[in-house]
């Protein structure tokens, strides 16, 4: 009985991560779940990460599908927009590929879930040279908005590098699942890591 009431504080969210291979999404998980940043670069075929965040009474357990961008299966990519509601797109500001890819991903995902929850990031903002502007990344979604009216979206601009907007990416994900979770958030006591395991 106590656990059943222990377990009913719970929120459950999933997050999958798709983007061009090497854009940082490992990195952006990694800076989150482990607080740690690694220049080496190796590429990933799938990981699975846990994290939970307790904020204002609330705790968020958080599974993150950290997909890898250097090859396509499409039936892994099919699996998971089937079996996830929210899904962070990542670019990189000096990567001109990785909006297409990005363009590609959000059309892959609109085609199968209409109303699905996309939160826009463009990683590694601590590059000062940009090789595509924001205007182009939230015109192209306003343009996906008229062929699917139901569908959300946020945009943010991180760097795992210099840790800037990491925690907020996960912040604004649940928050496009839960509208309202940041103003409680705010309104209570800041959000802390509580734990995170690797699954
Ligand atoms: N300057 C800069 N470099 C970054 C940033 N984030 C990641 N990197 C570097 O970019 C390279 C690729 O990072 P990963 O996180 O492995 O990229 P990924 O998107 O997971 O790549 P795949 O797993 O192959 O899809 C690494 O060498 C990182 O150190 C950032 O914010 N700024
Ligand atoms: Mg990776």
């Amino acid at each position: 009985m106590k656990n059943n009431r222990i377990r009913s504080k719970i929120d459950n969210y999933k997050f999958v991560l798709f983007g061009s291979a090497g854009v940082g999404k490992t990195s952006l998980v990694k800076r989150l779940v482990h607080d740690e940043y690694r220049i080496n670069y190796i590429p990933t075929v799938e990981d699975i990460y846990r994290y939970f965040i307790q904020s204002n009474n609330r705790l968020c357990n958080l599974t993150i599908v950290d997909t890898g961008g250097t090859h396509d299966f499409p039936a892994m990519k099919e699996l998971n927009i089937k079996n996830c509601a929210a899904f962070i797109l990542v670019l990189s500001v000096d990567d001109k590929k990785s909006l297409e890819q990005f363009k590609k991903d959000a059309q892959t995902v609109l085609e199968c879930r209409p109303n699905a929850r996309i939160l826009t990031v463009v990683n590694k903002v601590d590059i000062e040279e940009r090789s595509f502007s924001s205007i182009q990344v939230i015109r192209y979604m306003e343009q996906q908005r008229t062929r699917y009216p139901q569908f959300q979206y946020k945009y943010l601009e991180t760097s795992a590098e210099s840790n800037m907007n990491v925690r907020e990416i996960f912040y604004e994900a649940v928050e496009l699942l839960s509208p309202g979770f940041n103003q409680q958030r705010k309104a209570g006591k800041r959000g802390l890591p509580q734990a995170c395991t690797i699954l």
